[in-house]
């Protein structure tokens, strides 16, 4: 189901034009309100009236993470602090938090982008939304609250969390609709069949998750164990929170909102921008936003775009599943390695779960890569030599792939930590 289709299906020359004239709004405003701005843009001379389209967008600064920190917490706002309703960050763990700050009209926009973004998964009116996404200062719980209000759907905004709740709140409430991490997913499936519950015989019939990256392994997995249709959606806190992109039922690329957010892909090396198809870091320009707009903001997220046509007739850009992040990229012996490419390796395997983690370690001047991965019950119970026979068979998949030696630790049951929000992957001994 399309939510807005004056906007979803523009055509795409009337599109560009869109984009151009707000590009051309926001660039005016950012030049007279927002002293950091002014100043990248005179350091590299160019004059607001240089935008005359959304071709000219390469002649302007990009902006990163560090830059937003240096200015932490209000530098980059561009509106008085009383126009603003609404504040979120990142979580910080990496440094300084990133600030987000809401106009009403933002909060209106994320609201916007929100209910389109159920809208792909067919949520309506009639929906009970269970909304395990954290609430707070993180940006998951209220966007996709936001949303479903706007579509008129019941919300349950219980958090994330609480996983015995979950599943009576499931049961009880009938939910329909389910929002939460991937990770999260997918131990409430283990926990619901702990407790003799299958979620196949529960009603919900769509479920929303990102917030980390997965592959689509995971997401078979998901849309078997919990009988659903499993839609990846996308977004970050500096950007407005989820509500940037979300797939829709032909699940092949995640349609950007591109009336609000402008993307492009660089090359993280040399910042130029990259044909579509290309992989590289994705950049966004927050064309409607008023409160603290960003422009071509790096957002270290690696994937790439796709314009061709769409069966569903959205015409918007798509983007590639998230591949990665430029800093959860490992190096190991020099070889570029992201979390999810061992994933898809190791849940193809029989007798595994799709818990794992990554330790990494330095010796002798040499790194090296631990892959623990989680046994289920029945592989468990067998003999030694069929786990050694499994631990070696995921290497020698693990190096056709890679091509770098692993070591595969098979993990007993239950023995990695379960996370109620984002998944934590990557454990880096390393000292450098
Ligand atoms: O994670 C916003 C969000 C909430 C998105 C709920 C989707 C659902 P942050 O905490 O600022 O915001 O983290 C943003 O998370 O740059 C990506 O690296 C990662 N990320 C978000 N969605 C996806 C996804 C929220 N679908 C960072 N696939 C982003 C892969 C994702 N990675």
């Amino acid at each position: 189901m399309i939510w807005n289709t004056d906007y979803e299906t523009l055509p795409r020359d009337e599109l560009r034009a869109l984009q151009g004239q707000r590009l051309g709004s926001l660039v005016d405003a950012l030049y007279r309100r927002v002293p950091f701005y002014r100043a990248k843009m005179d350091a590299m001379g160019v004059k607001p009236h240089d935008i005359q389209g959304i071709g000219d967008l390469e002649k302007l600064p990009l902006t990163t993470k560090d830059e937003m920190r240096d200015v932490y917490p209000y530098g980059l706002l561009a509106v008085d602090l009383k126009e603003i309703v609404e504040i979120h960050t990142s979580s910080g763990t990496t440094g300084k938090p990133v600030v987000d700050a809401y106009t009403a009209g933002d909060i209106e926009v994320w609201s916007e982008v929100m209910a389109r973004t159920l809208a792909t998964g067919g949520t309506g009116r009639h929906d009970i939304v269970q909304n395990a996404f954290g609430y707070g200062l993180f940006t998951g719980g209220l966007g996709v609250h936001y949303g479903a209000r706007k579509i008129g759907a019941t919300v349950i905004p219980i958090s994330g969390g609480n996983t015995k709740r979950q599943l009576a709140i499931l049961q009880d409430f009938k939910s329909t609709v389910l929002t939460c991490t991937p990770s999260y997913s997918l131990y409430l499936a283990e926990a619901a069949r702990e407790e003799g519950l299958d979620m196949r015989s529960l009603g919900v019939k769509a479920g929303f998750f990102g917030a980390e990256p997965w592959s689509e392994t995971m997401r078979k997995e998901i849309e078997e164990k919990l009988h659903l249709l499993a839609i990846d959606i996308y977004g970050l806190t500096e950007i407005i929170g989820p509500g940037v992109a979300s797939e829709c039922e032909h699940q092949n690329g995640l349609h950007i909102f591109e009336d609000h957010f402008y993307p492009e892909v660089i090359d993280t090396k040399t910042g130029k921008v990259l044909p579509d198809g290309e992989k590289g870091e994705l950049v966004i320009t927050t064309l409607t936003k008023e409160g603290s707009p960003l422009l071509r903001y790096r957002t270290r997220d690696i994937t790439y775009l796709d314009r061709s046509p769409c069966p569903c007739g959205r015409t918007s850009v798509r983007m590639h599943r998230v591949l990665g992040r430029t800093d959860d990229m490992l190096i190991i012996r020099g070889v570029n390695v992201f979390p999810s490419q061992i994933e898809e390796v190791i849940l193809k395997v029989e007798g595994v779960e799709p818990h794992y983690q990554l330790v990494v370690e330095r010796r002798d001047n040499l790194d090296e890569l631990e892959v623990q991965v989680e046994m289920n019950e029945k592989l468990f119970s067998d003999e030694i030599k069929i786990l050694e026979r499994t631990e070696k068979a995921i290497e020698a998949e693990l190096y056709a792939t890679l091509n770098i030696h692993t070591r595969v630790k098979l993990v007993e049951p239950k023995a990695i930590a379960r996370s109620e929000g984002k998944a934590k992957r990557v454990i880096d001994k390393r000292t450098l």
